[in-house]
């Protein structure tokens, strides 16, 4: 529960019990593995795959390690198909990789890529899409898989926000070739940094751990350049440990969103998603819009208002990736050729969410958002 003058960020990471986490440690202090594949990690990859109901996960040091190694695992190169509306890390990755991002306008129900306008941005040297399931809102599933059967293209899903999502009780992660988790500490489930990729065969996981770890085949053998990806045991522990814990914190998520839904109900110009049928949501992000000829205000003299009241909501994802310096030169990155996701930056404020902010300090925003005139 929040003290009454501390601030109040966008949110707070869930811990497990510390008392708990000790009894972890021990064992780490001493076996003396600390990281290369150890026995917490070992337990903490089957225990996610039963969790997440998927065949085979590879742990990452974070999202971003894991975005970039999928790229490389499944020998991606020319162009990528691309989101604007989602963190640096996802346009990053491919630039790393000297990929060509292709940015496509947003749906304005989801925020996720427009599949049409996807397929219209295809040329010769499209090589893959990589869509992002933006908030844990779930991307158009078959209409992606179907564009990228016709056109032979790889389909990379960035789900940094979708720890625990289920459509139709399965996996978010289980769609697509390759599906990108993060447990950064700013997430619904966190191993303080760490990600994930999941695919669907055996042979795709040696190849992925692999590159994760050097390229390493065998004491004496490297396949190709690999990277240094690893997750290390303190973090595979915590994680483990988090496991026990991550289905109280998405519930508690739950009730901070349906409260604030309650309450916002009814406010002109103020805009927020609702859920949607036969998704179980995590409640990762709790994203509302600013119509300032509603409201009366802009989402930026809102933003302003809340901080001087101690609250730091964010603004994800303003401004667009397309509009950073290395990429505003491309032709995709026009706003004319994005006017959804351009809109929807502009008017996007993410309030706090987390499993422990209280009712009172809910209460405490709403009266910010409701009284300011
Ligand atoms: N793809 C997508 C779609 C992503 O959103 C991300 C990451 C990635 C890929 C890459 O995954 P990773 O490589 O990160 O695993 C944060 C996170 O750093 C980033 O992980 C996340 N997305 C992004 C949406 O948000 P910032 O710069 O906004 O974080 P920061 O440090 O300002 O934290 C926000 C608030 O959270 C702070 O004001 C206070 C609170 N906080 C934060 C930290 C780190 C805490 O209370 N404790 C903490 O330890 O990027």
């Amino acid at each position: 529960m929040e003290k009454n003058n501390n601030p109040i960020f966008v949110t707070q990471p869930a811990l497990p019990p510390l008392e708990e986490f000790t009894g972890y440690l021990e064992q780490i202090w001493d076996s003396k593995i600390l990281t290369n594949n150890g026995p917490f990690h070992q337990q903490f990859e089957q225990a996610l795959a039963d969790y997440l109901g998927v065949k085979h996960i590879s742990l990452f040091a974070n999202g971003t390690l894991a975005l970039m190694t999928a790229l490389q695992a499944l020998r991606i190169t020319g162009e990528v198909i691309t989101t604007p509306f989602s963190f640096a890390a996802t346009t990053h990755s491919l630039w790393w990789n000297k990929i060509q991002p292709v940015f496509v306008d947003i749906e304005p129900e989801t925020f996720t890529l427009d599949p049409e306008k996807a397929e219209a941005a295809i040329t010769p040297q499209t090589t893959a899409i990589m869509p992002v399931h933006v908030y844990g809102n779930p991307c158009k599933l078959e209409r992606l898989q179907e564009i990228a059967d016709i056109y032979g293209l790889k389909l990379i899903y960035d789900s940094a926000h979708t720890f625990g999502v289920k459509v139709k009780d399965k996996s978010l992660v289980s769609f697509g070739d390759l599906s990108i988790l993060s447990f950064h500490a700013t997430k619904v489930f966190n191993t303080i940094e760490g990600g994930a990729i999941i695919c669907p065969d055996k042979k795709t996981k040696k190849r992925i751990d692999y590159l994760k770890n050097f390229g390493f085949a065998g004491e004496t053998t490297v396949i190709e350049p690999g990277i240094n990806a690893k997750m290390n045991e303190i973090q595979a522990a915590y994680g483990l440990l988090q496991l026990k814990y991550v289905d109280e914190y998405i519930a508690r998520r739950k009730t901070v969103a349906d409260t604030y839904r309650k309450q916002l109900e009814g406010i002109p110009g103020i805009h927020f998603l609702d859920d949607i049928q036969e998704v179980h949501h995590n409640y990762a992000y709790f994203p509302i819009l600013v119509n300032a000829s509603e409201y009366g205000k802009s989402r930026d003299e809102l933003y302003e208002e809340l901080k001087r009241n101690n609250i730091y909501g964010r603004r994800y994802f303003y401004p667009l990736i397309s509009q950073f310096p290395t990429y505003r030169g491309l032709s995709s990155a026009k706003p004319s050729n994005l006017p959804v996701a351009e809109k929807i930056a502009a008017e996007v404020i993410c309030l706090p969410i987390y499993p422990e902010l209280a009712l009172t300090t809910i209460n405490k925003i709403m009266n910010c958002i409701k009284s300011y005139d």
